[in-house]
């Protein structure tokens, strides 16, 4: 029987309902050793809270994150709110002794993500980085096949993450919808939203980023403010593309904007290895490209494995062979690692700690690309 728990979530947006959605699907086909009880959802405005409420079947809700953390029957604190709040939530939550999730990136930057991993550890709580692209199946069944070490000696990492959807200067900063064009609230642009996807599966298959070079750009320099009303130097970048060495001795390439017309989310990762290559591609999320050297040469070429069965990473789960999932689900594959880690005592991965290191990786793309130099990434 699974127990119960409690699940307090901080956050209405996009990121609250995938979760929300995680914890009414995960028991259904997962068996875990926990049930998620969801008890109360936090929000701005009371309106829409409620309205949150009533739709995903959360028993209550509030407009002061406070509550959620002093509500002795909440045992999981789930952060979905804007960056720059996670650290102050995270912390308060950690000391109260609730096991924690948090939206990705960890925090606005380095430094503060470090008090975050002091909190968690010292008060000895389970937590845990929503890098949600980890448990796609094919990137996950990618991983599989690097640590079996069917690639060999790896030589090169590449990855790009472009979006088009801030190519208007109407697109206002600031606000519930924009929030990531405001520097204030999102630490960074699209090197902290979206590279650190990137950077996060990447060291997840192909260890620590030890040095990086980058260059960032802001193409549109002023937007009008949601809050003010007023125009404002927007702070973010709107385009990173780096260089990198990983500690393995590969090379990597990382490029990122939101000025790419005609992709709205392309994730892509390709890595070329002695003996084998393998591609994958967010749009196609269900197949995985491989290449492997040993094939006899008059059928080799790159093979387009389709993730559907039942002996691939998370699918035997789900339906029959050849009918796909998408998206939502791998936030559904993360919460069932995480609840059965709670129930082992071994905490899933990315951890705070974990995600401390893509942080850290983000800020050395950024310092890189201020002072126009290589920088040493700082080892979390
Ligand atoms: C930004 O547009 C965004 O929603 C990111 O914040 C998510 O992490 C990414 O998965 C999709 O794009």
């Amino acid at each position: 029987m699974a127990k119960k728990l409690n699940v307090g979530l901080i956050g209405y947006g996009f990121m609250a309902r995938t979760h929300s959605n995680a914890y009414c699907k995960v028991n259904h086909f997962f068996d875990v050793p926990y049930e998620p009880a969801l008890r109360v959802v936090c929000g701005l405005e009371d309106k829409v809270a409620k309205a949150f409420a009533e739709r995903w079947g959360y028993k209550s809700h509030t407009t002061d994150w406070h509550k959620v953390i002093e509500d002795e029957k909440v045992d999981l604190v789930d952060i979905c709110v804007p960056n720059n709040v996670h650290a102050e939530i995270a912390i308060a939550a950690a000391k109260a002794g609730k096991a924690i999730i948090c939206e990705k990136p960890l925090a606005l930057d380095g430094a503060q993500a470090k008090t975050m991993v002091d909190a968690v550890e010292k008060a000895g709580v389970a937590n845990f980085v929503s890098f949600n692209y980890r448990r796609v199946p094919a990137v996950t069944l990618a991983k599989m096949l690097i640590d079996e070490g069917r690639l060999g000696r790896i030589f090169h990492y590449r990855a790009n993450f472009l979006q088009d959807w801030t190519i208007s200067a109407n697109v206002p900063q600031g606000g519930m919808a924009t929030w990531r064009l405001d520097v204030k609230a999102a630490g960074s642009g699209v090197t902290g939203d979206l590279l650190a996807h990137c950077i996060d599966t990447a060291m997840w298959q192909n260890g620590q980023i030890t040095t990086v070079c980058a260059m960032t750009e802001t193409f549109i320099k002023q937007r009008m403010h949601v809050e003010t009303g007023k125009p404002e130097a927007v702070g973010i970048d709107d385009a990173c593309t780096f260089l990198c060495r990983f500690d393995n001795g590969s090379l990597g390439n990382f490029e990122s904007t939101r000025y790419a017309r005609g992709h709205k989310a392309l994730y892509t990762f390709e890595i070329n290895g002695e003996k084998a290559s393998i591609a994958w591609d967010l749009h196609d999320l269900h197949r995985l490209s491989y290449f492997d050297h040993a094939d006899e040469s008059i059928v080799r070429g790159w093979r387009s494995i389709h993730v559907t069965d039942g002996d691939m990473p998370y699918m035997g789960k789900w339906w029959v062979p050849g009918l796909q999932i998408g998206y939502e689900h791998t936030f559904v594959h993360q919460l069932a690692d995480f609840l059965e880690g709670l129930g082992q005592g071994k905490p899933a991965s990315p951890t705070f700690r974990e995600a401390l290191a893509t942080q850290y990786v983000c800020d050395a793309v950024l310092a890189s690309a201020k002072d126009k130099q290589w920088k040493t990434v700082k080892k979390a």
